[in-house]
């Protein structure tokens, strides 16, 4: 961080006030003192305002599924309560079968997205990998499959002896359209050898999201946070996405994902607040000028929350979800579906316009005026619970 000049305003959210109003790049310094700040509604706002001059008073939401078709996973990061020695109890993985009926059933239900992530799992043949999304494009023309984090794709790639860009190539000539943002939990490599030290580096996770936008591939990203890094690593993640999306333009979505430490090897950590949430997607909206959309993550927060953090900069509250495993067996405890209805109520009460949206952010309705949403389907499909409070 740069010293501080003698003249700076002894209260340094005066200045970053001011660089929001001009619409100025915040510095690694003004981020930092975000995350600080223990004035969370004064940071709240200028997010609040920073979302509106972006994208105004639409929040998005897709009615989408998740299917995690492994949870074998040679990683074993230390977060994770999902993943699973190959032969140990608990352990499975989906026949290419099961996974493009799990597919087809979202789709037949309203879903226009498909979010396909496992563990890495050598064992399981590349071809399996290809046929679930060459399976499911050729039932399903128009779905948008979202799959494979960067680290699965590394993982694809070496099992191959190939390479990450041929693997993207290749699974995009078999029907896939972009990669979730999974998988970069804390760029930073001293975080990531106490989290994750199996898994691909930061540096390696942000080169395959900049090969997969160059082969017009749209992606998200993530940030883990609450386990064990500090703020300076908050800042150097969001840093560090911004960069590569000054490069490339490619992410659509920015999602911090709240880290649930139950059944985790960190399962003596507490975990992320309230407060904290709130603030994470902030200083993100504030920070990542260049992102067009910040989710808030229904499935890691609750509902009720997410729907607070519609005033702290997010103007997307992901979809309907429908079964998704990581979360779950983590015992995040916010349900793993909610129906249409539900997202269009909360975002409504809110006093924002809900607006479905496609997997590219193209817009499929918007709910304006004051008529209540119809009774829908897109949502909680066989095994969904409601969400929790
Ligand atoms: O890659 C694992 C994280 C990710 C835990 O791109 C955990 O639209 C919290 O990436 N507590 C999967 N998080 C979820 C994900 C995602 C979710 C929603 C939308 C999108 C998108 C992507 O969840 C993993 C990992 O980073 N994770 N364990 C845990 N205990």
């Amino acid at each position: 961080m740069s010293p501080v000049s003698p003249h700076a305003h002894p209260d340094p959210l005066v200045a970053i006030e001011e660089k929001v109003a001009r619409q100025e790049r915040l510095s690694a310094g003004d981020g930092l003192a975000l995350f600080e700040s223990p004035d969370l509604l004064r940071v709240g706002r200028l997010a609040d305002r920073a979302r509106r001059d972006k994208v105004g008073d639409s929040v998005y939401f897709v009615v989408n599924r998740h299917v995690n078709y492994t949870n074998v996973c040679r990683n074993r990061c230390r977060f994770c309560a999902f993943s699973r020695t190959e032969g140990e109890p608990g352990a499975y993985t989906l026949t290419v079968d099961e996974v493009v009926a799990k597919a087809l059933e979202a789709v037949e239900q309203g879903a226009t997205e498909i979010h396909i992530v496992g563990g890495e799992n050598p064992s399981l043949p590349y071809e399996a990998i290809r046929a679930m999304v060459a399976g499911i494009r050729r039932r399903a023309p128009s779905v948008h499959i979202k799959a494979f984090t960067a680290s699965e794709v590394a993982c694809f790639a070496e099992t191959e002896g190939s390479t990450p860009e041929a693997v993207l190539r290749d699974l995009k000539t078999a029907g896939l359209n972009g990669l979730p943002g999974g998988g970069a939990e804390i760029l930073r490599a001293e975080v990531r050898r106490r989290v994750c030290p199996a898994k691909i580096s930061g540096e390696e996770w942000l080169k395959i999201h900049k090969v997969a936008h160059r082969l017009g591939l749209k992606t998200n990203a993530t940030m883990l946070y609450g386990h064990v890094e500090t703020y300076e690593d908050r800042v150097d993640h969001l840093l560090r996405l911004r960069a590569a999306q000054d490069e490339t333009g490619g992410f659509q979505a920015f999602i911090p994902l709240a880290f649930q430490p139950k059944n985790s090897a960190l399962s003596d950590l507490p975990g992320p607040t309230g407060t904290d949430d709130l603030k994470t997607l902030a200083v993100a909206r504030l920070l990542l000028d260049n992102f067009p959309h910040i989710k808030t993550y229904w499935v890691m927060t609750g509902l009720k929350l997410a729907q607070v953090a519609l005033f702290f900069g997010a103007d997307d509250m992901d979809g309907t979800v429908v079964e998704e495993i990581i979360s779950l067996m983590s015992e995040a405890g916010h349900g793993q579906a909610v129906a249409k209805s539900e997202l269009v109520r909360v975002i409504r009460a809110a006093g924002r316009v809900p607006v479905e949206r496609d997997a590219l952010y193209g817009v499929l309705r918007r709910y304006e005026g004051p008529e209540p949403a119809e009774p829908d389907g897109g949502g909680p499909g066989p095994c969904g619970r409601g969400p929790g409070t």
